[in-house]
């Protein structure tokens, strides 16, 4: 099976982009929040590895992975913001909740990367338990924040 991509040195340089100027929205959903927490550090971690300023790194957060969508938009509408990152958990339970919620992002976070031509990043975590989910928070399957902001960096480097 092919691994992900983990971290930008994985990525081919290419791609890569000055980002000490760069802008970027960084948005966390506060259910499972312990969890959306680790990947919001891991996120901006990277970031700031990479050469982004703190005061260029904006942070909200929303209710619930389902209002990440809107919140991308209130971020991606603003010129001034280069990329977003969306961070979210959501975590099966009985019922279909996880489905709507998880194909409402995805859908949601496709049309404002699309309308605002600038990256807007999928970090949702979507597991059958918490455990599965605090393994892609720093545990065994690595920091899936530490990801989305590598993936954003990647796509800012995108030309025609
Ligand atoms: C309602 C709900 C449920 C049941 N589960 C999650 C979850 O696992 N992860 C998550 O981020 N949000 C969950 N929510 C909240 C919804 O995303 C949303 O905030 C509410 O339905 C209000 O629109």
């Amino acid at each position: 099976m092919a691994s992900a991509l983990k971290n930008l040195s994985d990525y081919n340089s290419d791609n890569l982009v000055d980002i000490t100027e760069k802008k970027f929205g960084l948005l966390v959903a506060e259910w499972n929040k312990a969890i959306t927490d680790t990947l919001c550090k891991g996120a901006y971690e990277t970031l700031i590895k990479h050469g982004a300023k703190p005061e260029n790194i904006i942070r909200n957060t929303v209710p619930g992975s389902f209002e990440l969508s809107l919140g991308a938009q209130l971020l991606a509408q603003n010129s001034d913001i280069d990329a977003v990152i969306c961070l979210g958990v959501v975590i099966k339970g009985e019922t279909k909740h996880d489905d709507y919620i998880c194909h409402a992002v995805a859908q949601g976070i496709t049309q404002v990367s699309l309308k605002y031509n600038k990256p807007v990043i999928f970090g949702l975590v979507t597991t059958n338990n918490e455990q599965q989910a605090w393994d892609r928070a720093g545990g065994k399957h690595g920091n899936k924040g530490v990801e989305a902001a590598a993936t954003a960096i990647h796509m800012l480097g995108i030309s025609a």
